[in-house]
This record gives C-alpha cells, structure tokens and sequence, in this order.
C-alpha cells in the first residue's frame, strides 16, 4: 500500500504561517490590533519558534501541529490521533472496539476485517509502533496488540483504517508488541502473556508445569503468523535491535507462579534475547514443530536453545525499551527500584557462549520506586517512569556505566514530579534513529485533583513535558479516557494520507466484487436486487441526497444496502442509519461502503445521513417500506 506522494489525493502539510500573514497585515494597519486578545494569542511561541527548554505547549486556532501521535486506547479497544504540542484529539480508529459513529464492527467490510473475532465486542489496546525503514518510520503501517482477545491489527497511514486484524494460535493474551526497525519492518514482534497448556485443548488443566507462552512473530506485509518460539516463564514487553538480528522480552513470572505470591517469589526474572535469523535458519531446515490445528512453524526456545538466551535481571522487569543509537536494551525494574542495561553487541559474544549472560548487564542504575518504562532523547539521555514514586527520572546513561564500573559518579539528572503514577512513557521520535529529544509524553494512571470530577471515575493524566532544555518543564495536562497505555510521537512529515478514498481501495474490494457480480456499475447506478429474500440496495450518495428515495422490501428479507459516495471533495463524509434497526455506517467522499441487516417489521422505516455534510443535511433522508409478509 505504496501512496505516490505526487497524487493530488494526498495531504501535505503545507503550514500557511497565518501568524506571518496577519502580523504584517497588523503592521500595515499601524498595529491596530496590538493590545488586544486577538493580537496576544497570535504572538503565543509556538514549538517552532521556541529556544532551548522554552518550547511551548500552545497551537494557535488554525495552525497545525508538528507531529501527530498516536496513542492507544487500552480497554476501549481504539487507537487515537492527537496532534503534538497541542494534545488536540484529531480522530480515533476503531480497531478491536465497536463504533456507532462510523460503523465499525457493523458494517461488512469491518466484519471481513475482524474476521472470525467480529464476535467480540471489546478489546484492550496496548502498544501501537508504527512500521519503519532502517530505523526511520516510513509511515505506511501502524500495528497493535489485543490483550483482552488475542490479536493484532494493523492500521493503513493513508487512510488511518484499520486493514488486517489476526488471531494468534496458542497463545493467550498479546502483550508487548514492536515492529522491526532494520533492515525494515518485514516482521512485528509480539509477546503472549499468559502460560497456557500446547494446544490449549483441555488437556494438562491443573499441571501448570505444562504450560507455557510464546513469542509470535508477524510477516507485516502479508499479516500473518510466521513463526512462535516457545519460551519458559511467561512474557511481559518486547523491543528490537538496530540491526535486525535480536528482539528481546522481559519476563516477570519465571516462576510460573498461578497465585501473586507465587509470582513473585524469586528475587530475579529474565529478559529473553531472540536471535531472529538463527529461528529463520531452523525453520528453513525444517527444526520445528506445529501444535495443535494451526500450521504455523514453532521451534523450541525454552532453557538450553540455541535461538533463545536467558538473561538474569532483578524481579519481575516490565518495559523493554531499546536506545536510539542501537547500543542496548534497558529492562525495567518494576519490583526493583533499578534498570538493567543491556550491552546489544556483547550479544554475539553471548549467543557464541564466550561470555555469560550476565556480562551482557553494563549498568543497573537505581533510579527510584516502580521503573516501568524508558524513553530517549537522542543527546545521551533517559528518561525512566517510576509509578510508586510518580516521576519521570532523567538520568545519564553513559554515567550509569561508568557507576556500575565503580566509579563515583551521579548519574541521575533530575526527577520530576508527575500527576500521577506513570505508566508508559514516550520521546518525539524516541522510539527510531531520529529520537529529536523535544517532548515527552507521560501517561498518568490516576488524575487525582488535577480536573474537575466526573464521579467515581477519574479520566487519566497524559503529561506534555517539554525535555529541549537542561530543566523539564511541564506544559500540559491531558484528560483522556480509558486507557492510553502506551503512545509514539511521529513527525508530520512522516505522514501522508489521502483526501479522497480511491475507487480500487481494497478495504472495499469485496463489496466492489459483489456489485459486479449483480451487473450494477457503483458511479451510476441505484438498484435493488432480489435473489430470493436476500435483497441488495445499491444507491450512492451526494451531498444532500441518497441516490435513491425509497426502497421496498418484504417482511424478512435479509437487506444490503451498499451506499456509494461521490462526493469529490475533501471532508465530505456522508452517514448511513436506519432508524430502529441498529445501523449505522462512515462513508468517506468516493469510499463504498455496506451493511446487512434484517426487515423484520413492516411498516415505513426512515434511513437518514447522520454525517453532517450540507445545510440540507436533515433533508439527506429516504423510506424502506417494509410490506407484510
Ligand atoms: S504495559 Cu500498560 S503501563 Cu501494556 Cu506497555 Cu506498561
Ligand atoms: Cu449527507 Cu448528512
């Protein structure tokens, strides 16, 4: 899904300086305006024109923002895109939710997308990261895990829809999820959480011995599982190197613990290192396994693999986090107050059992209560939230190894108070080479008294923090809601999407097929179809009217309707509703999209657009009449 960046079609942020424009037009009128409140909010610094630890927060009505994020929505199921600095909402993308604005999860196309999970109605979206090359986001793809069903889905950047979700055999629950950064994302990484008996069939119930996870790995393009690599304990987060050759997870239950104390019972866990061609090598020589129905190839990376490596680390470690200049992996402590700091070219060494794994740890500095994860800045710095002690600490990696060589040196830069417990944590472009160091993002799990209450349920706190300076500074509180567990801040020049959709889109190919196969020509044609008490309503949209006013069916038939709107301007979207009949569908300018649904009571049933897209927009309307049966 290539997008020529010359089509007309595509977006560029092209940034009119309106500020440039009125402030000369203010010096021409002999600066009438100045003093007032106009002229006060045109002259608000903005991040592009703001110095060193002075950027602000601040995007004047009408201005764009300089970097889109994107953050997940936990337990809503959603992803959703904010513009950075300001932290406006700019849109959510239905994924493992189901959205009556749009239609998600009702309409055919999202249902052939959801495939056989269209069952279920939520999810719980943790990690989105976005596809890259080199190591540099290419803006074609984001991914992101479910943890609550066992999926990943992947989100098209022209479009900002989701294209692919899967199912994961064997596995239960999708954790951490990373892409690929070298040589580009021809694979995404994901972690099952939870130990399960191979295949989880009813067999070995309460022999928790015989239960295990797996790392899944994802072939992006084509979005499907390519292999899994059965590892002892169970896995929390992942990430991957520079180079392409590892990936690696913590572990927080090497125990195999089934209680809390049991869980937590050993003073240390493990990261697991992945040698990815090494896996590649024994699948192609045929040294693996398949469980149960699925075929996907798994090879054995438990204790003693050669493919896997065990690295101590203390207790129960959370976040993975790799560097920007691709020299380490830093595990998060969670029960530890420290980080372990992963030395990615002693691996080689490691996996050539030259050294112990052990010797990979570099640093382990104490940083605080809670570290669960790390974000870069490009300039040497980490920046590591600690939950318990609800801070951000930066601190100086290159110092935290020269203290763990025993040299006395402080390594901690500062820790700054946040609002309140942080979960994730995220650099503008922190997670690629271009890490740029100008903002963090904090995502608070408890907002506390920092809104006003909306009852016994709190919104969460995501904190813009400006790190340009040698202070963070705070610049803006932002309510969200449940629950943004993970965001990555991209640059806006990395994205391109399209102002119309394109006729051959395959997110609706299939819809296109079936009109094709009725005789019906989408562009022109308003026709009902009858094929026993199955009826197809094909009509198209512009605005303010439905190509069709009315359409008759009988008691019990099975209705399509399949709206196509020509509208060939940008922004407008047309809606489609059937009034007490659960309903609902988008459709974009030159997008096709339908419904099923059943005329199960007589009677004249309104449809209506419920887009606003024209001062006649109450008027876009039309009847099924619905005869007796
Ligand atoms: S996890 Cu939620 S705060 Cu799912 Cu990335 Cu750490
Ligand atoms: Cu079309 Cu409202």
């Amino acid at each position: 899904m290539k997008i020529d960046p010359d089509d007309k079609n595509v977006s560029e942020h092209v940034q009119i300086s309106r500020r440039l424009f009125l402030g000369s037009a203010a010096a021409l009128t002999g600066g009438v305006v100045a003093g007032t409140g106009l002229a006060t909010s045109l002259f608000v610094p903005t991040a592009k024109a703001a110095g060193k630890g002075e950027q602000s927060g601040a995007v004047a009505p009408g201005e764009l923002d300089e970097y889109y994020g994107f953050w997940s929505g936990g337990h809503s199921g959603e992803v959703r895109i904010l513009g950075l600095p300001s932290m406006r909402e700019l849109m959510r993308i239905p994924v493992f939710n189901v959205d009556s604005a749009t239609g998600w999860g009702m309409t055919n196309e999202s249902k052939a997308i959801l495939g056989d999970s269209s069952k279920y109605l939520n999810g719980d979206a943790h990690h989105p990261h976005m596809s890259m090359t080199d190591g540099h986001y290419d803006g074609k793809y984001v991914f992101i895990n479910d943890k609550a069903n066992t999926r990943v889905a992947r989100i098209r950047c022209d479009v900002m829809k989701t294209d692919k979700i899967i199912d994961i055999p064997n596995v239960s629950a999708i954790h951490g999820l990373r892409v690929q950064k070298v040589p580009h994302t021809k694979y995404v990484f994901c972690n099952g959480e939870y130990e399960v008996p191979l295949p989880n069939d009813g067999r070995d119930l309460n022999n928790p011995e015989k239960y295990f996870s797996m790392f899944n790995v994802i072939d992006a393009e084509k979005m499907e599982v390519a292999f899994q690599v059965i590892v002892d304990g169970n896995l929390d987060n992942t990430d991957a190197d520079y180079t392409g050759t590892y990936a690696a997870s913590t572990c927080y239950n090497s125990e195999k613990g089934m209680t809390l104390p049991e869980m937590i019972s050993a003073e240390r866990d493990w990261v697991v290192v992945y040698n990815i061609p090494l896996i590649e090598k024994a699948i192609a020589a045929g040294d693996y396994t398949t469980i149960g129905d699925s075929k996907v190839p798994v090879v054995d990376g438990r204790h003693g693999s050669k493919l896997t490596r065990y690295i101590p680390v203390p207790k129960s470690p959370h976040g993975m986090n790799t560097a920007p200049d691709g020299k380490y992996f830093v595990a998060n402590g969670k029960l530890s107050p420290t980080v372990s700091v992963i030395a990615i070219d002693k691996l080689d060494d490691l996996f050539a059992d030259r050294i112990k794994p052990r010797d990979t740890i570099v640093a382990e500095p104490e940083l605080g209560l809670g570290p669960l994860h790390t974000a870069f800045d490009g300039r040497g710095n980490a920046y590591t939230t600690v939950f318990i002690d609800s801070q951000i600490v930066k601190w100086d990696v290159k110092k935290a190894i020269r203290a763990y060589n025993g040299e006395k040196v402080n390594y901690i830069v500062e820790k700054l108070d946040v609002h309140y417990q942080p979960g994730h944590n995220h650099t503008s472009m922190g997670e690629t080479r271009d890490a740029d160091g100008k903002w963090l993002v904090a995502l608070c799990k408890f907002s506390k008294d920092r809104f006003l209450k909306t009852g016994p349920l709190h919104p969460e706190n995501d904190q813009l923090i400006d790190i340009s300076g040698d202070k963070m500074r705070i610049v803006h509180d932002g309510p969200t809601y449940a629950e943004p567990h993970d965001c990555m801040i991209v640059h806006r020049s990395k994205v391109k999407t399209r102002k119309l959709w394109k006729r051959n889109d395959p997110i609706f190919a299939g819809t296109v097929a079936m009109a094709k196969d009725d005789g019906v020509n989408l562009e022109t044609d308003n026709r009902v179809i009858r094929d026993g008490n199955k009826v197809r309503v094909y009509m198209t949209s512009i605005a303010p009217s439905f190509g069709m006013n009315d359409f008759t069916v009988k008691q019990g038939d099975e209705v399509t309707v399949v709206v196509t709107n020509l509208d060939m301007i940008e922004d407008v979207t047309h809606g489609f509703c059937v009034v007490n009949h659960g309903v609902s569908m988008e459709i974009g300018p030159q997008q096709t999209a339908s419904v099923t649904f059943m005329a199960d009571r007589p009677g004249v049933h309104w449809y209506y657009c419920h887009w606003f897209c024209h001062a006649l927009h109450m008027e876009m309307r039309g009847r099924m009449l619905v005869e007796k049966a």
